[in-house]
């Protein structure tokens, strides 16, 4: 790919991926502070599509943008970050191995079970912090914060099996 194209592609999945941001909403009411949000799936289609620089790039894009144009709460998008971050790489880097269904799906999997042990001990750590509440508190929230890790990045994982495919074909040639 030309580099021209592949600035531009990046400038486009960034931009698409901070207007779905804007769709975030919690789906735990305990745990207010994770908020769903579809954005992800862009990130990983660059990762899958153009390799792991390009989606770290797009989810860093993103975040900025995001950071800037609504949250202004620097934990919150650094958090969001980190997630996907660790998510993406290994998904990516598992299916590079082999690019086949199977080492795809391995992906899938070792990325949701990365994202989950990370954040759940990431949360542990900033929670408190940012909260300020006790260990003991926060302890509480842990199925909440790996439930949500779990269900966000499989259904990002569920979406992108789905459509890589087809959208990989646009940029053919
Ligand atoms: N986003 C995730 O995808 N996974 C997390 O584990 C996660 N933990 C967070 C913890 C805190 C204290 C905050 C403030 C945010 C966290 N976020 C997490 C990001 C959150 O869901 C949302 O995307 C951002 O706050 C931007 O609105």
């Amino acid at each position: 790919m030309k580099k021209a194209t592949r600035i531009a592609t990046i400038g486009i999945m960034s931009a698409l991926a901070t207007g779905l941001m804007f769709l975030e909403f919690p789906i735990f009411p305990a745990a207010n502070f994770l908020k769903f949000d579809p954005s992800d799936i862009l990130p990983l289609l660059s990762g899958f599509i153009f390799g792991p620089l390009d989606g770290i790039l797009v989810l860093l894009i993103k975040d900025l943008l995001f950071y800037l144009l609504k949250s202004g709460d620097i934990v919150g998008i650094a958090m969001n970050f980190a997630a996907g971050v660790s998510f993406l790489l290994p998904a990516v880097y598992i299916y590079k191995i082999r690019k086949n269904r199977v080492f795809e799906i391995m992906g899938y999997v070792v990325g949701v079970l990365s994202v989950t042990g990370i954040m759940t001990v990431l949360n542990m750590l900033v929670v408190p912090l940012y909260w300020k509440i006790p260990m003991s508190e926060t302890v509480k929230l842990l199925p909440y914060i790996a439930g949500f890790n779990a269900i966000k990045f499989s259904i990002d994982s569920v979406v992108n099996g789905l459509i890589r495919e087809r959208i990989s074909k646009i940029f053919e040639n």
